[in-house]
């Protein structure tokens, strides 16, 4: 897959807001501060297309970008201590919303900090999405911060963490690029399983239908 000239299309505060697109809605999501712009940005090829921040807890929205053959969503990080209990309930009932609907979302991005073992807001995340039978796949991010070795065996602690196989879990910097190849030829497998099996596909089996 190339990508050339993703471009941002707009923002959701709230359901009515929601996209719902002909395209596949790809949708990135992790904690506050884990790397979704970055690696939104990195697939790009841009710098600035996705705002990031130094500062976590700061993007309240949904906000969508136009891939060409795809849609990704950069969805507001969780887990981040200083948000209200308020923000916090409010955010999660955003979240079920967009997560209960196939037509908002089609395949996930899973992010995970490679250095750390992962939160227990990181399992909510994941139970959450195996509730609903998303297919997805684990992005550890900032591997650029550990050695070529430890690349290897975090990304394996990680698979075992969440007991799927080590192909479900792809290492990224977005510093260094590393992973961005894997992540490209992931998407064609992902939009190509997409199109034959459909985006509305039983929700049984499909963990199975993608990523393989
Ligand atoms: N070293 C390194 N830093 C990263 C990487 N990805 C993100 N960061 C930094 O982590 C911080 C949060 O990144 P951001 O993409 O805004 O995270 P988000 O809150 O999940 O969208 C920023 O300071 C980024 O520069 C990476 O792959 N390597
Ligand atoms: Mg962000």
């Amino acid at each position: 897959m190339i990508i050339k000239n993703a471009t941002f299309i707009t923002s959701a505060a709230s359901p009515s807001q929601f996209l719902r697109p002909e395209k596949p809605v790809l949708a990135v999501v992790g904690k506050s501060n884990v790397g979704k712009s970055s690696f939104i940005n990195m697939l790009a090829g841009q710098k600035k297309l996705a705002r990031t921040s130094d500062t976590p807890g700061r993007t309240r929205l949904i906000n969508y970008f136009d891939f060409g053959d795809f849609i990704l969503a950069d969805l507001p990080g969780y887990g981040y201590a200083k948000v209200s209990k308020e923000e916090k309930e409010k955010w999660g009932r955003v979240m079920e919303k967009f997560f209960s609907d196939r037509a908002n979302v089609s395949y996930v991005f899973s992010l995970v900090d490679i250095r750390h073992d992962p939160t227990a807001d990181d399992v909510s995340m994941v139970n959450y999405l195996h509730r609903f039978a998303y297919p997805f796949t684990f992005i550890a991010t900032k591997a650029d911060k550990v050695s070529r070795m430890a690349v290897r065996e975090r990304s394996k602690a990680i698979a075992r963490f969440f007991r799927v196989t080590d192909d479900k879990v792809v290492a990224v910097s977005s510093e260094t690029r590393l992973g961005k190849e894997e992540v490209l030829t992931l998407l064609d497998t992902v939009l190509t399983n997409l199109s034959l099996y459909g985006r509305e596909a039983s929700t049984d089996d499909g963990e199975e239908e993608t990523g393989e």
